[in-house]
């Protein structure tokens, strides 16, 4: 246990879910004894987005939905750390969701935190990918006209080898998940209930904390099936824990060229060819 991640002040409202979030990152991340100049954490743009710039590690802030594919290069090109993309709903299966998608086949060695608040936050509110279908009533919050998304069956279909869901309003329990996504080798999702306390009036730490509940003991989360089947459970009752692991090969395991022990980046080059190449852009 280190001590080395710290927070700093953010621009988040008053009471958002986001500050469960981060505190609980940065306890991991001591916890698992890792040393910041050895973790990127990655984003791409939204309230969720901005967590690596109040964490002290290496950050990335890309652009709306391409946050996957600029972890997957940081990791590709550098082996030796340690990378979590920590970015919203909308962010992550709306604009990006197409990286979501095939970056799950690629199972490249990441961590996925989504910040789950069912809405676009950072742009005051309108409907994201997980908002709630729209009811005949619905009137306090952004509500989906199209069918809503459902993360955790989509990435178990795309082959992904881990996949979970957590709270905010569960501390403990959002600890013990993000540090196995973190140790698992390969692709790792964690959709995370956030409530956005300013803009989804529906979606509240109450609405939440009444329907969760923990996957018990005899969950076993290697059954692709059963798995499959508790994705489809929320409603009255949302189910939070590891829903589905597997042990499976990473593209990294699957390309041992590519790194032969020895990062890319740590590879020798020659900067004559590169600057050679760099000529056709000038
Ligand atoms: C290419 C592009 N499209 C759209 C936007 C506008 N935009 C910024 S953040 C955002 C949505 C953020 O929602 P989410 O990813 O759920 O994050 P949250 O703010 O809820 O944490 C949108 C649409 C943008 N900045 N860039
Ligand atoms: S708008 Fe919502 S998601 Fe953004 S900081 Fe405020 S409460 Fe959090
Ligand atoms: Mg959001």
């Amino acid at each position: 246990m280190n001590n080395q991640f710290v927070s700093s002040e953010t621009a988040w409202c008053p009471g958002c879910g986001n500050f469960s979030i981060i505190d609980t990152l940065v306890g991991v991340l001591n916890e698992l004894d890792l040393s910041p100049h050895k973790v990127v954490l990655v984003g791409g743009i939204g309230q969720a987005a901005k967590t690596n710039q109040y964490v002290s590690a290496n950050g990335f802030s890309g652009l709306h939905g391409r946050s996957i594919p600029a972890a997957v290069a940081i990791k590709l090109v550098n082996d030796d750390l340690t990378v979590i993309v920590n970015t919203g709903d909308g962010d992550s299966y709306g604009e990006g969701g197409n990286h979501f998608i095939h970056n799950i086949r690629r199972n490249v060695d990441i961590t996925h935190f989504v910040h789950d608040n069912q809405i676009y936050g950072l742009t005051k509110g309108q409907t994201s990918p997980t908002s709630d279908a729209c009811q005949l009533d619905h009137k306090t919050s952004a509500c989906n006209l199209s069918t809503p998304f459902n993360p955790l069956l989509v990435a178990i279909a795309c082959g992904a080898t881990f996949v979970a869901r957590s709270f905010t309003g569960r501390k403990d329990h959002l600890a013990m998940v993000m540090a196995a996504a973190i140790r698992h080798k390969g692709y790792a999702l964690v959709d995370i209930l956030q409530p956005c306390v300013s803009f989804n009036k529906v979606n509240t730490h109450s609405f939440y904390d009444k329907r969760v509940q923990e996957l018990d003991a005899s969950y076993d989360s290697s059954n692709k099936m059963a798995a499959i089947e508790k994705t489809m459970e929320f409603g009255d009752t949302i189910p939070i824990g590891i829903l589905y692991q597997e042990k499976g090969l990473t593209y990294e395991d699957k390309h041992p060229q590519l790194f032969n022990d020895v990062p890319v980046i740590h590879k020798a080059h020659n900067m004559d060819d590169i600057n050679e190449l760099f000529k056709d852009f000038i």
